[in-house]
C-alpha cells in the first residue's frame, strides 16, 4: 500500500479532530475498508457485508461553511454547506480517508450538492422514491438498494452473499437494540442522564468501527445509569421533560440542547435522525434479506417523504413514553419540508397533546444564540 499521506493543514487542526484522523489513518493501514455516509435511509448492512466500515460524514462546524459558499448559496441548508464545506477543505477525517460515498436524494439541496462532492470522490447516489406508498414505491427503492450492492461489489472486486447480508441484518438489529435501550434510560423520571450526554455517546458512536465494541459501551453504561436511577434518583422530583423533534441537532447541540439543560429543563427524548427514530424498527431477519432491507429503510419517518404521517404516529407515542411536557422543534436555515411540516407538528403536539411547542429557526452560526437563550428561556418558564 502506497504510503497514507495527512492533510496539508493537519498541524493546525484542533486536538479531537486530529485523533480523528489519526484513528481513521489507522484504519485504512490496516486495510480496512471505509464508505463515507449522510442519512438514515443508506443501508448500512450492505457495507458492513462488504466488509467495510460505514462512517457518518461531518455535516457540523460554522468554520466549514465559509468554504462551501464558494460554490453554494449563502441561502442554503447549513448541514448541507457544513459537509460539503467540511469534504472540500480536508476537514472531515471520515470523508478524507473514505474509499466512496454512499449518498442519497432527499431534500434538493443535499442531491445537487452531492453533484459537487462526486467531483471529489466517487459517490454512489441512491434515488429515494418520493412517498412511502405511492404506486411502485417499494419496487423501484428495491432496485436502488440492488444498485448499491452491484456497486460496492464492482468497486471493491467482491461478492456480497446472502449468508453476508444475514449476518450483518443479525450484527445491525443487535446494535439497534443496545442503542435504543440506551436511548429508553431517559424515560426514566427523573432521568439519569442529561440530553447533551445522550447526543455526545451517540454521535461519537457513530463511527465505530467494532460493532461488538460498540453494543457492549452501550449496554454497559446503560446498566450504570439504571443502577443510578435506582440508587440515587428514584422517586425524586423531576425537571420538565423537553422532546427534541425537526432537523438533525448534531450540529447545534451546544446552541440548543445544552442550552434547554442549563436553563433549567431536562432533554429526554429525540423524535429526530440523532434519536431512536430507525432503531425502533428491526429489519425482519425471516425474509429476503434484500426486500427486508428495502422495506426496513423505506419506513423511516422523513419529511422529504410525501405524505409522512408516520411522523406524528411517532411523536404521539414518544411524548407518552417519555412523559414530555414540552416538544423543541429545531428548524435548520432553508430546510423546507421540516418547516412546511411544522405546521402540523404544532397543531398535533397543542391540540391533540395538550402540551406547549415551541420553533426554533437557526443556523451553525453563534449569532442568535442570545434570542435563542431568551426565548427558551421564556418556554421553559411556562412549563415549570
Ligand atoms: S432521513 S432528516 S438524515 S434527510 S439536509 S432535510 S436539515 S435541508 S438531514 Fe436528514 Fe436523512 Fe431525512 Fe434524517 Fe433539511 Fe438540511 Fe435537507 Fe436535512
Amino acid at each position: 500500500m502506497s504510503e497514507l499521506v495527512l492533510p496539508e493543514h493537519f498541524e493546525t487542526y484542533p486536538e479531537a479532530r486530529k485523533k480523528a484522523f489519526l484513528t481513521m489513518k489507522e484504519l485504512k493501514e490496516q486495510g480496512r475498508r471505509i464508505v463515507g455516509v449522510f442519512c438514515t435511509y443508506t443501508p448500512w448492512e450492505l457495507i458492513h457485508a462488504a466488509d467495510a466500515v460505514a462512517v457518518v460524514l461531518c455535516g457540523i462546524g460554522d468554520d466549514n461553511i465559509p468554504a462551501a459558499e464558494v460554490r453554494l448559496p449563502k441561502n442554503l441548508c447549513p448541514l448541507i454547506k457544513a459537509s460539503y464545506g467540511a469534504a472540500v477543505t480536508d476537514k472531515c477525517p471520515f470523508f478524507y480517508f473514505s474509499d466512496m460515498v454512499l449518498a442519497e436524494t432527499t431534500c434538493d439541496g443535499k442531491k445537487k450538492m452531492y453533484e459537487l462532492m462526486g467531483e471529489l470522490k466517487h459517490c454512489h447516489i441512491m434515488q429515494l422514491p418520493p412517498g412511502k406508498t405511492g404506486l411502485g414505491a417499494l419496487d423501484f427503492w428495491k432496485q436502488e438498494v440492488i444498485g448499491v450492492k452491484e456497486d460496492l461489489e464492482q468497486f471493491y472486486g467482491i461478492e456480497i452473499t446472502e449468508d453476508k447480508l444475514r449476518s450483518s441484518i443479525r450484527l445491525r438489529n443487535r446494535e439497534r437494540k443496545a442503542v435504543l435501550d440506551f436511548f429508553e434510560v431517559a424515560k426514566l423520571k427523573p432521568s439519569p442522564i442529561t440530553g447533551y450526554e445522550i447526543s455526545t455517546v451517540i454521535s461519537s458512536n457513530e463511527f465505530s468501527p467494532d460493532l461488538e465494541d460498540k453494543i457492549a459501551f452501550l449496554e454497559q453504561r446503560t446498566k450504570e445509569l439504571k443502577d443510578l436511577y435506582e440508587r440515587e434518583l428514584k422517586g425524586k422530583p423531576s425537571r420538565p421533560r423537553i422532546l427534541i423533534t425537526g432537523c438533525p441537532t448534531t450540529g447545534v447541540m451546544d446552541k440548543i440542547i445544552k442550552c434547554i439543560e442549563e436553563l433549567g429543563a431536562d432533554v429526554v427524548g429525540f423524535e429526530n435522525c440523532c434519536g431512536p427514530r430507525e432503531k425502533k424498527d428491526p429489519i425482519d431477519e425471516a425474509k429476503d434479506p434484500i426486500t427486508a432491507i428495502s422495506e426496513k429503510y423505506l419506513r423511516v419517518n422523513c419529511s422529504v417523504m410525501s405524505p409522512n404521517p408516520g411522523r406524528l404516529e411517532a411523536l404521539d407515542v414518544q411524548i407518552d413514553e417519555y412523559q414530555v411536557d414540552g416538544v423543541v422543534e429545531v428548524l435548520l436555515q432553508a430546510c423546507h419540508t421540516f418547516a412546511i411540516e411544522s405546521d402540523a407538528v404544532k397543531t398535533f403536539v397543542t391540540t391533540k397533546k395538550h402540551i406547549p411547542y415551541i420553533a426554533i429557526n437557526t443556523d451553525y452560526s453563534p449569532s442568535d444564540q442570545a434570542q435563542i437563550d431568551t426565548r427558551l428561556g421564556a418556554f421553559i418558564e411556562l412549563l415549570q
